[in-house]
């Protein structure tokens, strides 16, 4: 029940409102010693951040996280870690029509049926400003993954609206290019093709104009991932992606690799074939690649050691400053134009959403590997499968 909590071995646990005190998230399984601070965490808070540019809500939060717990000189303690992020720049009287109207594409008219009651200032608990306790919990997510395999995840706008980026190889993207233009300016819509980046721009700009929104694509990357990672059946590696990736406010579609493109292929066209890769033998296997990468870094539920590539589909704001006709609670006709500041596209700020919660699923998948493959010796046992004399297993 309930649903606030995601992954198993590295847990999160949320809780917050859009215009209520602040969101907090209570990371469980961070194992000790990872240095941890709040400029650490600031980081990704900043990328997420709303009044980050002219294109994104102009709600000016600072997002300055508080580490309530789970750090000490610096470093994780090993214990329950929570981070509170407040909110300082709510602006509740926007929202008093909502009360009694339901906004077209929102999640007012669901959250009546299920509950009966809702919190409708800023959209309460489906508010996207729920995502900054999950972005404090992907820089912790991060840190992980970066120490135990040197894992990197970057994400980037690939699609607004009728703009498409063209990217030709994106495990090369770095984040350097996603956050400035060659120029040094920032860049704003987080599109590492500069010349698409610039028509998307304009694009939003002219959506905020007309008082409308515009939907897009955003592609996550995530590199240096050993292969292994993942559970063969219900707990897919993809299956655990596209629910916290489904989990993020507002995506309609996650697509791995080549995707929905697999439909029109040929089985000889679409494998990927295995290669023998340069370079040390790991626990007694040779390094195995493949020569393309249209399986998306993930087969048989467990990651491949290729790149994990994916792109989800994300719709425009449902939240309008122009009038369209609804309903009311007891179903009467009438009109309603949201009030509140809105993102005219949500896919600048998107992205470090995106990249927290792969983040959060490797790291979780990394200690869920751990603990039932840390110690496993296959392919370093003798070859007659027998312990050695000494009762001690090769290091
Ligand atoms: C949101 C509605 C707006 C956005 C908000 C997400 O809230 P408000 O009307 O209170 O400004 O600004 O985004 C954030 C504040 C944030 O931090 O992401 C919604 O309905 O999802």
């Amino acid at each position: 029940m309930a649903g606030n909590s995601f992954g198993q071995l590295f847990r999160i646990t949320t809780a917050g409102e859009s215009h209520g005190p602040g969101n907090v998230v209570i990371i469980d399984g961070v194992p000790p010693g990872i240095p941890l601070s709040v400029d650490d965490l600031q980081v990704d808070l900043d990328r997420r951040r709303p009044g980050q540019s002219r294109i994104v809500t102009q709600r000016n939060e600072a997002d300055t996280p508080e580490i309530l717990s789970g750090v000490f000189e610096g470093r994780t303690t090993g214990t329950s870690l929570a981070i509170l992020i407040r909110n300082t720049d709510q602006r509740s009287r926007d929202y008093s029509d909502i009360q009694e109207k339901y906004r077209p594409g929102h999640a007012d008219y669901t959250y009546d049926a299920r509950f009966g009651f809702r919190d409708y200032r800023g959209g309460g608990r489906s508010s996207a400003r729920e995502t900054t306790a999950r972005v404090a919990a992907g820089v912790v997510a991060r840190k992980l993954i970066s120490a135990a395999f040197g894992g990197r995840v970057v994400g980037y706008v690939t699609r607004v609206g009728h703009v498409e980026a063209s990217i030709s190889r994106p495990e090369e993207v770095t984040m350097e290019q996603v956050e400035r233009l060659p120029d040094g300016e920032p860049n704003i819509v987080r599109c590492p093709d500069v010349a698409a980046a610039g028509q998307m721009v304009e694009l939003i700009e002219s959506m905020r104009k007309q008082g409308d929104s515009i939907g897009g694509v955003a592609e996550i990357v995530a590199s240096h991932v050993p292969p292994g990672l993942g559970e063969p059946v219900f707990d897919k590696i993809k299956a655990d992606l596209a629910h916290a990736l489904f989990s993020l406010p507002a995506v309609l579609g996650v697509e791995y690799g080549i995707g929905f493109g697999c439909a029109t292929m040929k089985g000889s066209e679409n494998n990927d074939i295995f290669v023998a890769a340069a370079g040390e033998k790991s626990g007694g296997r040779a390094s195995i690649s493949t020569s393309s990468n249209r399986h998306g870094g993930m087969l048989g539920g467990l990651t491949s050691g290729l790149p994990i590539v994916l792109r989800v589909a994300v719709k425009p704001t449902s939240s309008l400053p122009q009038e369209q006709p609804t309903v009311t609670r007891d179903g009467q006709a009438t009109t309603i134009r949201t009030r509140g500041r809105h993102d005219p596209c949500l896919l600048p700020r998107f992205i470090p959403m995106a990249e927290a919660m792969v983040a959060i699923v490797l790291a979780d998948h990394w200690l869920r590997f751990q603990a039932q493959c840390g110690q496993s010796l296959a392919g370093q046992l003798p070859e007659s499968g027998q312990v050695p004399e000494s009762g001690h297993l090769p290091d």
